[in-house]
């Protein structure tokens, strides 16, 4: 058994016992009550999940089992050098509850390296879809196409004991995230280089491989993806992509098909999606004006009409945070420190001057501050990419490690299937005229 696999055992049966026990003592404590609102308003704030990898608070965001983004900054390994931390320890973080060393970090980016493999039928079936068909339509088939790898499916199939079920998760995991670089990368390239794909550099780690991958062979655009591939990993599991994860795993699918599940959620413009209207939408706020370089007064122009129009503020709002988004700060934080006088850039920092004042004064709009797809685009555009209907594919990369994480724990956990009660307007309407 290797060393990650032995650890996230021994930990995740550790748990599974103590929690047999907390819920044989305290199974019938009530941890919230659900208001009618709650029911029609998408569920906000009902505690009824578990989700150990992360969690989220609202005024000062997400930690990743205890630690906040500057806290990982600081704490993962990384590359000799280099300043942004690699996603392998974040993985190695939520899945084992430890920081890891950069041994054990380069041992993580070594296993990836060798489960790496696509088979060429996954490539063929990616080939024979229309070139326009959306990267994350391509990313969803891509990863459905793998699902026949799946270790879960063929050993449930011969009868797995649900004992084992942690063991083949972990190795679906495991198969799945080192893939889907590749994978994605397969689809940039076909979609938007005419098909020149550029092999993996074996040297490279994990982000700065795809990055190589997608054809960006800059030191600082490799540094970004280690971040922008950390930072966007997990995000507790209420969201929608982790959710779905959540939900569909419940019913034994494997990481692949739950995957797929989530990266469909993630491709929705409430959620994911939002990262490619944020900067399709200062496009055409560029065009309108015909100039990239925008007063305030200008952009706050702008804002007013696209509500007015009946539209959201893409990149502004949550449901849960209510302050600016701590990855919308580390993106911040960055682009100051690598990129110097971006009118783009510059047109994302007016933004966050003149939105939240723009939102607050709507009197409904529950966070006026940014998330994090409100800066993404504008640093990726900065380095050249600028194909922005393929940046929801960057996020569901990086979000695969959190959700495929947690979902290694709730097959570890032994987690039944997911079955919430649903209510007719019917009987809501019964229950108040009883009450
Ligand atoms: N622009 C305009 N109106 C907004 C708004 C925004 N950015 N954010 C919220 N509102 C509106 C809502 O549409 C809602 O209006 P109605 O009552 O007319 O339906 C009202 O304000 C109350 O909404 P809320 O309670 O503040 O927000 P929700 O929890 O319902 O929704 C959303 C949260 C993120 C979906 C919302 O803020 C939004 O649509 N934002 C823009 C899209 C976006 O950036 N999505 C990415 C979110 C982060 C993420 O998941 N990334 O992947």
């Amino acid at each position: 058994m290797d060393q990650l696999k032995e650890k996230f055992f021994k930990k995740s049966q550790e748990l599974r016992l103590e929690i047999k026990g907390m819920l044989a003592e305290h199974g019938n404590e009530k941890l919230d009550e659900v208001s009618i609102s709650q029911a029609y308003g998408g569920m906000r704030g009902i505690k009824c999940m578990i989700w150990e990898t992360s969690s989220l608070d609202p005024v000062e965001g997400i930690r990743f089992r205890g630690y906040s983004i500057p806290q990982l900054r600081e704490l993962l390994p990384k590359v000799p050098g280099g300043k942004e931390p690699l996603p392998e320890g974040l993985f190695w973080l939520m899945l084992v509850d430890e920081i890891p060393t950069k041994a054990e970090v380069d041992w993580l980016s070594d296993e990836w390296r060798k489960r790496a493999t696509i088979d060429p039928s996954v490539y063929k079936l990616l080939d024979t879809l229309p070139v326009d068909t959306h990267p994350m339509t391509q990313f969803t088939i891509g990863i459905m196409a793998l699902q026949p790898d799946s270790i879960f499916a063929k050993r449930y199939d011969e009868g797995m004991n649900k004992r084992d079920y942690w063991d083949a998760s972990y190795e679906d995991t495991m198969n799945l995230i080192a893939k889907l670089p590749r994978l994605a990368a397969y689809i940039y390239r076909r979609t938007y280089y005419n098909s020149q794909h550029i092999a993996p550099d074996e040297s490279l780690d994990w982000a700065a491989n795809f990055a190589h991958m997608l054809g960006y062979e800059n030191k600082d655009f490799k540094s970004l993806m280690r971040l922008y591939l950390t930072i966007h990993a997990d995000h507790e599991g209420g969201n929608a992509s982790a959710h779905t994860v959540h939900l569909v795993g419940s019913t034994l699918s494997d990481a692949y098909l739950s995957l797929a599940a989530g990266i469909n959620a993630l491709a929705g413009p409430l959620h994911g999606l939002a990262n490619q209207e944020v900067i399709k939408w200062i496009f055409n706020m560029v065009d309108h004006f015909g100039s990239t370089k925008l007063s305030k007064d200008q952009i706050a122009m702008y804002v007013q009409e696209t509500l007015d129009s009946g539209q959201v503020i893409p990149g502004y709002g949550h449901a849960v945070l209510r302050q600016p988004d701590p990855r919308y700060m580390a993106q911040r934080e960055f682009a100051k420190e690598y990129i110097k006088n971006d009118d783009i850039v510059n047109i994302v920092w007016t933004l966050f001057d003149v939105v939240p004042d723009i939102l607050a004064a709507t009197g409904k709009v529950k966070n006026p501050w940014p998330n994090v797809d409100a800066h993404s685009g504008s640093i990726l555009v900065h380095y050249g990419f600028k194909e922005y209907n393929y940046y929801t594919v960057l996020f569901g990369v990086s979000r695969a490690l959190g959700v495929l994480a947690s979902n290694c724990w709730s097959r570890a956990l032994g987690f039944p299937i997911e079955r919430p009660k649903s209510l007719t307007t019917v009987a809501i309407k019964e229950f108040i005229s009883k009450n």
